[in-house]
């Protein structure tokens, strides 16, 4: 039998673009790659943001390139990738992060609203993996990681266009693997659990008493790993989606949520 490479964890050569990564879970993604040896590509929608990020990527060691653009305009993605794969290389790695929530109770919701989501978190993806899998065609690789969510299983109150968008994102990702599989592209999603950051600070917030929210206390007892997930507990998973270490993997969603799909919950 042929002896295991570690280094095939290793992305030394590789270019990434990781989407809406000047915070959150895609800055902390990018920085693993980037230790993992790959070149990285981020964007956002302020030039400001963009700054500041780079200069935290350089603390953290990682020389990363920013640029303006939102992922649901179609022309700036393809864009972005143009210049992209002129400034780094042709993109081997895309990780669809970007994203938003709006937390509104769903007769209450505004169908604006409800397509501002959709148009996000599901035709953003589509956007942008359509933009790069021609370069990784003429590659003979690629590797695509689309951040679904709990809601791509669960929903739960006033998440409705959240969860339509993150099930559905589930499915693209099954489609991409479906139609590129055997051009050597393999798609997989990331199914976060409940992270602490900006995203879900509404969910942490102290009450007026200084007791906790809530939310928090219930997401917690929902979590067998009694506590929330760090953007660091998603390095790991992104750097081995992101590498020849999966390359028989496609289609998969890996939940990284401390064993919350697995548990009925607590007996009251
Ligand atoms: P976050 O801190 O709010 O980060 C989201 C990022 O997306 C921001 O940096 C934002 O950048 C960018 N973005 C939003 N709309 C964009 C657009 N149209 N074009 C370009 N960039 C855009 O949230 P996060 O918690 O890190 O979430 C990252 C991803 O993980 C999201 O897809 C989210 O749904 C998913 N997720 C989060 C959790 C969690 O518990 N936090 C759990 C499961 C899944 P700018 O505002 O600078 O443009
Ligand atoms: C919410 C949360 C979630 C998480 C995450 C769970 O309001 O329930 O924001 O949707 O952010 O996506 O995996």
């Amino acid at each position: 039998m042929a002896e295991f490479d570690m280094n095939s964890f290793r992305l030394d050569g590789k270019v990434a673009l990781v989407t809406g990564a000047s915070d959150g879970i895609g800055f902390g993604m990018a920085c693993a790659l980037a230790k993992a040896g790959a070149k990285i590509a981020f964007n956002g929608r302020s030039q400001e943001k963009n700054d500041a990020a780079v200069l935290r990527y350089k603390e953290n060691g990682v020389d990363a390139k920013g640029y303006v653009c939102d992922v649901t305009d179609e022309a700036s993605v393809q864009e972005m990738v143009r210049q992209i794969n002129e400034d780094l290389g042709v993109i081997d790695i895309l990780v669809n992060n970007a994203g938003i929530i709006k937390r509104i109770p769903m007769i209450e919701m505004d169908v604006e609203d409800f397509r501002k989501v959709i148009d996000t978190d599901l035709t953003a993806q589509f956007i942008c993996a359509k933009a790069v899998i021609p370069g990784m065609i003429e590659k003979g690789h690629g590797k695509i990681i689309n951040i679904c969510s709990m809601m791509s299983e669960l929903g739960r109150e006033t998440v409705s266009a959240y969860a339509a968008a993150k099930g559905g994102l589930k499915m693209l990702t099954r489609n991409i693997c479906s139609e590129y599989g055997a051009a050597n592209i393999q798609c997989n999603g990331i199914g976060p659990g409940y992270i602490a950051t900006k995203q879900t600070a509404p969910l942490r917030e102290r009450q007026a008493d200084g007791s906790r929210h809530p939310f928090d206390q219930f997401i917690v007892s929902k979590t067998p790993a009694d506590r929330w997930g760090e953007v660091e507990d998603l390095m790991g998973p992104a750097v081995f989606l992101a590498s020849d270490a999966s390359n028989f993997v496609n289609g998969h969603i890996l939940y990284v949520d401390g064993g919350i799909l697995a548990y009925i919950g607590k007996q009251p």
